[in-house]
């Protein structure tokens, strides 16, 4: 059965960021997928230069107003990444709520991008203040939550968060990246993600999965966009069995950024650190491993 997601994120003429990192890999696994371009930037802002438009809250409304009056606002996913301000944010949850009415079942996947350069700016304090916004957020069931958090010290942490960020809504939570120390060793970072279910009788279960990511010594951008758009795609296929999922997430985000990261090399030279032109990811070139990733890292059921 057709699946649609509108995607509201950034789109860059050069690169992969946002709707550019998003589209291709949802579209190659066969997902409709219309996008709303949050931004229209030259290139992502890690570059030297970036020129661009921004849309506003108002301009994002009247783009779905159209799609609205022609009566082709079904959706069954809403996926959202990097959001610069407030007002834009709430305008979409006015559209999410919207769109959940008409679909009771759409799935909101909300990349909150909370470490925005450690600075925490964006939707932290939306989260935290348990502002109007967080209201309206913790309305939508079955959500599904990308988290990245640097500051959790203990897995007792870990697991708290996302029993917070449950109590607030969403069934599925991934934290993409922990300080917590893997039993790899220094050269893995953990993940963690977790699942809420509503057995038959009512009662709930929670799923939790650890993974073990190998560290790369770079800087990518868009990686996180690309994250999103997996997740959304393989908890789809495998709406109850999130240790799948993940490994399948998981093992397209190394796929890529291997191939990115050697190919890097490739163009910088022996010794030189690549740039970020160079670092753009991959994308095209790993169409195979989107559709079809050998699986490269096992997550654990903890
Ligand atoms: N820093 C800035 C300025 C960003 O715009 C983003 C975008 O999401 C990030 C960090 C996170 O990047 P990524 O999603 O590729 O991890
Ligand atoms: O990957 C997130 C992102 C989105 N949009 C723009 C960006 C970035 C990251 O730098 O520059 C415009």
């Amino acid at each position: 059965m057709e699946c649609r997601v509108l995607s509201i994120q950034s789109h860059v003429v050069r690169g992969y960021v946002g709707n550019k990192s998003a589209s291709f890999p949802l579209q190659v696994l066969g997902f409709e997928v219309d996008s709303i371009n949050s931004v229209q930037f030259s290139n992502h802002t890690g570059y030297s230069h970036w020129k661009g438009q921004v849309l506003t809250a108002d301009e994002l409304h009247v783009l779905y107003e159209g799609i609205k009056l022609n009566n082709v606002h079904q959706y069954d996913y809403v996926l959202t990444g990097y959001t610069r301000d407030t007002s834009f944010l709430e305008m979409v949850v006015d559209i999410v709520q919207e769109l959940k009415r008409a679909n009771p079942n759409l799935v909101y996947v909300c990349d909150p991008v909370l470490g925005d350069h450690g600075s925490m700016v964006r939707l932290v304090p939306i989260l935290c203040n348990r502002s109007l916004t967080i209201k309206t957020f913790s309305a939508f069931l079955h959500n599904v939550f990308v988290y990245r958090v640097s500051y959790c010290i203990s897995l007792t942490d870990c697991l708290q968060v996302m029993d917070l960020l449950h109590a607030m809504g969403p069934d599925t939570v991934v934290i993409t990246s922990s300080d917590l120390p893997s039993r790899l060793g220094d050269r893995f970072l953990v993940s963690l993600g977790s699942q809420r279910h509503v057995r038959p009788d009512g009662s709930r279960t929670t799923q939790r999965v650890r993974i073990e990511v190998p560290k790369v010594d770079a800087v990518f951008v868009g990686t996180g966009d690309l994250f999103a758009a997996m997740l959304l795609a393989w908890t789809h296929h495998y709406p109850n069995d999130l240790k799948t999922a993940c490994e399948k997430t998981f093992s397209v985000m190394h796929h890529v950024i291997q191939r990115t990261i050697s190919y890097a090399h490739e163009l910088a030279g022996p010794g030189r650190r690549p740039s970020p032109p160079q670092l753009e990811l991959r994308m095209v070139q790993s169409k195979a491993d989107i559709e079809d990733p050998a699986i490269v890292t096992e997550a654990t059921v903890i």
